[in-house]
């Protein structure tokens, strides 16, 4: 039931694709052009609250604790994501919403994933509506792609779907989830990305003659990456995504202008990650819509990596991240404090 005023807060954490999604078939709806797997992340977080105002006159957005002027993209993407909100709940209300990243916003660290999450999960909370976790991945979606995924904890698949609506994602069991660590180390410190994931995504699919090789890839890579999850194999697993982000930043830097978005930092990290495994160390690297690596290893060998790669120029920051728990309600209509908060992180949080 909606109830005016109330203030409900909620939480999700980043996840990291490790088979990726590079491409959309239906911009409005925000469907993707194919699947994708991913690991969400206990070490990044997002915490959202909202309130339905009758008394504001537009939507107000605090990001990070600075006001987000009403004109800016930020506040616009945040309407017409509240206005799907609304129209499910029947409710013509402007609302106010203070989301907090405790990691680098916009950077490539998928502030969008956990960030539309959150609020997929506080403001339907906030507006009385009580989705089941699919119907509430679908809305998230329409906020951000890689967003349907963070609603759910662990290894999460991301179905394309076929028809108008039907894009969700689901988690995923595996043998895996226990002993499965990412090492995230962030270069030249979190700066905002050189071009945003959706521009950047839209233009590989208008331009880059890898584009359709890339598609054609993602259904093969989906079905090894799921047989290696069930079989508890993380040297395949870790082999299919390092070639996987290989094979989309190919698609993405042959497109005319090409998207580039790796730092020398970027390439001395895949270097030394090579180094490591071919040294016994179990380690795969993966890289998104910035400079930043994040590397797939295990609870045994995160801390020898991150040790390595914290020592290498132009890194700024080196965090390890144990597999992280389904976007929740953590204050509000839920009554109080989440019972599925994220598992903790082994460190803190990249500055
Ligand atoms: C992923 N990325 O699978 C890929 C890999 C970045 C590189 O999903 O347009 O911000 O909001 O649906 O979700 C980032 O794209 O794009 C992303 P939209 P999104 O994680």
């Amino acid at each position: 039931m909606f109830r005016p005023m109330e203030v409900v807060t909620a939480r999700a954490c980043a996840n990291i694709a490790l088979v990726k999604y590079w491409g959309k078939r239906d911009a409005l709806l925000n469907l993707p052009a194919a699947g994708s797997l991913s690991l969400t992340l206990a070490a990044l977080t997002t915490e959202t609250t909202v309130q339905f105002d009758e008394a504001l006159a537009d939507d107000e957005l605090v990001l990070d604790g600075a006001a987000v002027p009403a004109q800016a993209g930020d506040v616009r993407r945040l309407t017409a994501f509240l206005d799907l909100v609304r129209a499910q709940a029947g409710i013509p209300i402007h609302a106010r919403v203070a989301s907090r990243n405790n990691f680098p916003t916009a950077s490539g660290l998928a502030s969008s994933a956990s960030g539309f999450a959150a609020l997929a999960a506080a403001a339907t909370a906030a507006a009385g509506l009580e989705l089941p976790p699919r119907e509430l991945s679908i809305l998230a979606r329409r906020g951000s792609g890689s967003a349907a995924r963070s609603v759910f904890g662990g290894f999460v698949r991301m179905h394309a779907g076929s028809t108008s609506d039907d894009a969700y994602a689901e988690p995923v069991a595996s043998p895996l989830a226990e002993r499965v660590r990412m090492v995230i180390a962030v270069v030249g410190g979190g700066a905002p990305k050189s071009h945003s994931s959706r521009d950047a995504m839209d233009h590989t699919a208008a331009t880059s003659p890898m584009y359709r090789a890339w598609l054609d890839l993602v259904p093969r890579d989906l079905e090894a990456a799921e047989a290696a999850l069930a079989a508890g194999d993380l040297e395949r697993l870790g082999v299919i995504a390092e070639a996987n982000a290989l094979a989309m930043h190919a698609s993405a830097l042959a497109a005319r202008p090409a998207v580039v978005y790796w730092r020398p930092a970027t390439l001395a990290l895949l270097e030394k990650v090579r180094g490591l495994r071919a040294c016994g160390v179990a380690a795969w690297a993966t890289m998104d819509a910035g400079p930043h690596v994040k590397v797939l290893t295990t609870v045994d060998d995160a801390s020898t990596i991150a040790m390595q790669l914290r020592d290498l120029d132009g890194v700024t920051a080196v965090t390890i991240s144990a597999p992280g728990g389904a976007a929740d309600v953590t204050d509000g209509p839920a009554g109080g404090p989440a019972d599925s908060s994220p598992a903790a992180a082994d460190e803190a949080p990249p500055p």
